[in-house]
């Protein structure tokens, strides 16, 4: 090369030593940085990834008694005094029923191709079962339409916890094997009513944050209906009957449907990355996993879980077996956290590490910073269950987000922890883990279940008094991420 440095090799060298480059013309600094963004080109994410938000029905809508909605056990469980922080309810929420257009141009301009929601039940069958309410069904459409008039693909969950209170009041909710049946017939109905509008479907979103805490032996969400051992089995049971009778009425009625679900999937990771440690994380994901996912991708309850269950094992029969793990054409996972373990000589081939009190969190009390999560769950989903078609269908947190006087929000800590989080879901990329898209949670600040209106985990915030929504910080590095499909 001689003596004289090209201009492009200095400019290469002073940027790598953030040394600020000599003036130059504009035009020729910005070439040299996009040779410099091109040696980076390994944290893309594949062609197609499909990137996009998450919401949910009950927690966006509002307009809980407008156009026929029926009641939902949330609707009610809001209402008692004292079982969601300062008694907020979903009774307004985000208005998104009535915002959605906006919500949209919003969702457009962050250049997502991909929209999470849930329809709600009682919209479209207000009792549960039987009489249909058109304009709920209305709703969908509209909404459906617009996405689709913004290039964005709708990605729609049948159940996202709002279960209608007619089902509740008939048969005790999911206790009772007729709403697995009744959540089989309204699946298969708005498959059939939205199949030229909506290709993804997923059955049934979170069965243990449902089952488990709302039905589970000391509940905490609704219904809050407190179940012995051998009464939750079952109920979990039901739930994933309820999924596997949808799966299969979704194919009935709509042609073209691709059919997953959006599970919160416990996941186990290995702290110290070799091969003893990683058998042992693919151990503990089984066994963490025993009530739902596991009937679900291998058509069996383990025998382990039944024994530990004995005389409490749920009833079943080997043509439900059949009908729970109907197959999938993707799984989807909601990812926050992951459980740590390592190997040990003990019965069950690991332990369980208890994360000390200064692990990291924000301010969600269960939300441990764990960005390998991102990895290691789709990572042990292909090797332990050969999945071979992911989405993670959530993935987010709640901080402390604060407006400034000029009306900005600054979310810095939540751009750090999503930042981190996608650099590891695109470690699992690069190495041919079949993930397929992302749906940050949320797109809006939300009714956050039992927390109310306390924690948000939009990227855009809302003023519940106004509506108004201003976006966050952490959209514009969304939007960024998006624009180049990887990380700067
Ligand atoms: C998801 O649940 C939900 O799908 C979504 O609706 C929700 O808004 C979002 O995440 C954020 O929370 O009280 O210690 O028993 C997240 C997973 C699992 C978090 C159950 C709360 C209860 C913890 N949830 N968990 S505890």
């Amino acid at each position: 090369m001689g003596t004289k440095m090209r201009r492009r090799d200095f400019l290469k060298s002073a940027s790598t030593l953030a040394v600020a480059p000599l003036a130059l013309p504009v035009s020729e600094a910005l070439a040299a940085q996009s040779t410099a963004a091109l040696q980076h080109a390994a944290l893309t994410f594949p062609k197609g990834f499909v990137w996009g938000t998450a919401t949910a029905s009950y927690q966006v809508e509002g307009a809980v008694k407008e156009d026929g909605r029926g009641p939902s056990i949330w609707d009610t469980f809001s209402h008692i005094p004292g079982s969601v922080d300062r008694n907020d309810t979903g009774d307004i929420a985000d208005d998104f029923y009535h915002r959605y257009k906006e919500d949209i141009q919003l969702m457009q301009r962050l250049g997502v191709t991909g929209f999470r929601f849930s329809i709600a039940w009682s919209r479209i069958f207000p009792d549960g079962t039987g009489r249909v309410n058109q304009k709920g069904l209305d709703f969908y459409k509209r909404l459906t339409d617009e996405l689709r008039a913004h290039d964005i693909e709708p990605f729609c969950t049948l159940f996202h916890w709002d279960l209608p209170q007619a089902l509740q009041d008939k048969y005790e909710g999911w206790r009772g094997r007729e709403t697995a049946k009744a959540f089989a017939e309204y699946a298969g109905f708005v498959a059939g009513q939205l199949h030229d509008r909506i290709h993804n479907w997923m059955t049934i979103n979170e069965f243990p944050s449902y089952i488990n805490s709302g039905y589970g032996e000391k509940p905490h969400n609704a219904p809050k209906m407190q179940s012995t051992r051998k009464q939750l089995a079952q109920t979990s049971h039901n739930a994933i009957l309820a999924h596997g009778l949808a799966v299969q009425a979704i194919r009935a009625n709509a042609k073209n449907a691709r059919v997953g679900i959006a599970q919160n999937t416990n996941g186990a990771m290995p702290v110290v990355e070799t091969p003893e440690h990683i058998a042992a994380a693919k151990k503990a994901i089984r066994h963490f996993n025993e009530p739902y996912d596991v009937p679900i991708l291998e058509g069996k309850y383990s025998d382990r879980y039944l024994k530990q269950l004995g005389g409490d094992a749920p009833q079943f029969t080997a043509e439900e077996m059949k009908i729970i793990s109907s197959p999938l054409d993707f799984y989807g996972v909601n990812i926050y956290s992951t459980i740590e373990v390592v190997a040990a000589d003990n019965e069950d081939g690991y332990l369980v590490l208890q994360h000390p009190k200064s692990y990291p969190k924000l301010v969600a009390d269960w939300l441990y910073y764990n960005p390998q999560s991102l990895y290691w769950i789709p990572r042990l989903m292909q090797e332990v269950w050969n999945v071979k078609e992911m989405y993670v269908t959530e993935n987010g947190c709640a901080a402390e987000d604060h407006m400034t006087e000029d009306g900005h929000v600054y979310d810095t800590d939540r751009v750090n922890l999503l930042r981190n989080y996608f650099t590891q879901m695109q470690r699992a990329t690069a190495e041919g883990i079949p993930v397929r898209g992302y749906f940050l949670w949320s797109l809006l600040d939300n009714f956050e279940w039992t927390r109310g209106y306390t924690q948000r985990f939009g990227i855009i915030y809302v003023d519940y008094a106004s509506q108004k929504r201003t976006p966050k910080l952490s959209y514009d590095f969304y939007q960024a991420v998006i624009a180049r499909n990887g990380l700067a």
